[in-house]
């Protein structure tokens, strides 16, 4: 990905956090819950931390429960420990805690991440025979807890905890579960960081009425998706008309903003022998913020046909073909796939990035 791309996004994710707690404010919620990584190192620059450190005081009154994640674990020293965090910001220790929020009849629990990796599990029990919410944040592997390095939670051990509800941050897809009592969720991340990260991101917005959780809403905040698509350009001739009918696949999956996504897109579908078109050279021509192609198009070709004529592509296809009847059937897609290649680098059509 080019660098003025790289920074573009950079940039564009420290206004999709800000969004966050303008929609925060928004929803005039009580209880911020950020579990982990809020930081992708556990060294941040100065400047970075104060700007944090700042935005979280403009929306005060609203309280601001932290952990710390593996990328940004609390060191002995590190800069969690720092005593001028605004007074709405809670950071949890290294050690199950709890916090308690008498006016919201709620107690939040949660420990940090001392080391990049955690491999006993952090979460102990909460005051399940309480009348108040038992809110829990951690960041840890709820989804493959076996021998996970980064802080296990089995179902067994969410449901013991006794919690009401468990925020958990590392994983950065949105997922929610049940193991007992407990209702267990990620948000996912603020937004995508590579095409294995797809889809919308943004945050969850929980509302509970005393210890009964009412409602678990996702809001979208990211200003750009990644997306992987495979689309058919078949029998498109010029690359005008493949343009057009990527153009309306992406337009119809992913309305009228659609060009301000990263795509991954896989062209695939028949073409005519005489088509003009080189997906190697839509790239340029597709008008989105970044597109990587990959071209899995094949030649409409009467290969019989080919064989007949007494040239250098025809004594090859006669060649390929002869080949194909006599291989088995590990060898005849190979073969065929050969068959395609050739044809197309007789075309023209093969480029060393192919
Ligand atoms: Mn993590």
């Amino acid at each position: 990905m080019p660098q003025q791309i790289a920074v573009l996004l950079k940039n564009e994710l420290w206004q999709t956090f800000c969004a966050a707690l303008d929609y925060a404010q928004e929803q005039t919620v009580d209880i911020i819950l950020l579990a982990g990584d809020l930081f992708d190192t556990p060294t941040p620059d100065a400047s970075l931390i104060q700007d944090v450190k700042d935005h979280f005081a403009k929306i005060a009154p609203i309280k601001i429960m932290v952990v710390a994640g593996n990328h940004d674990y609390a060191y002995a020293g590190s800069f969690w420990e720092n005593q001028d965090w605004p007074e709405n910001v809670y950071i949890f220790p290294t050690n199950w805690q709890s916090v308690d929020l008498p006016d919201l009849k709620t107690k939040v629990w949660g420990a940090s991440f001392m080391a990049p990796y955690v491999k006993e599990p952090q979460i102990r029990q909460a005051d399940y025979t309480s009348t108040d919410l038992q809110l829990g944040i951690l960041h840890g592997d709820a989804l493959t807890p076996d021998n996970s390095l980064y802080d296990p939670l089995t179902p067994t051990d969410i449901q013991d905890s006794g919690l009401d509800w468990l925020a958990i941050g590392h994983i950065h897809k949105r997922e929610s579960g049940q193991a007992g009592h407990t209702n267990y969720g990620y948000a996912g991340s603020l937004a995508g960081h590579g095409f294995d990260e797809t889809g919308e991101k943004g945050v969850l917005l929980l509302t509970f009425n005393d210890k009964r959780m009412l409602s678990s809403e996702f809001h979208a905040l990211s200003q750009r998706r990644y997306e992987k698509v495979t689309v058919d350009i078949s029998g498109a001739a010029t690359n005008q008309e493949a343009v057009q009918k990527i153009n309306d696949f992406l337009a119809d999956k992913y309305g009228i903003d659609f060009e301000q996504n990263l795509y991954e897109i896989t062209v695939v579908g028949f073409l005519e022998p005489n088509s003009l078109v080189k997906v190697g050279n839509l790239v340029n021509e597709l008008n989105v913020f970044y597109v990587r192609l990959r071209d899995e198009t094949q030649l409409v070709i009467d290969y019989q046909a080919l064989a007949k004529q007494d040239t250098l592509q025809g004594n090859f296809v006669k060649k390929i073909l002869d080949k194909i009847e006599q291989a088995d059937d590990v060898k005849q897609p190979l073969l065929k796939d050969a068959l395609q290649y050739g044809i197309k680098a007789f075309e023209g059509g093969i480029n060393d990035e192919a």
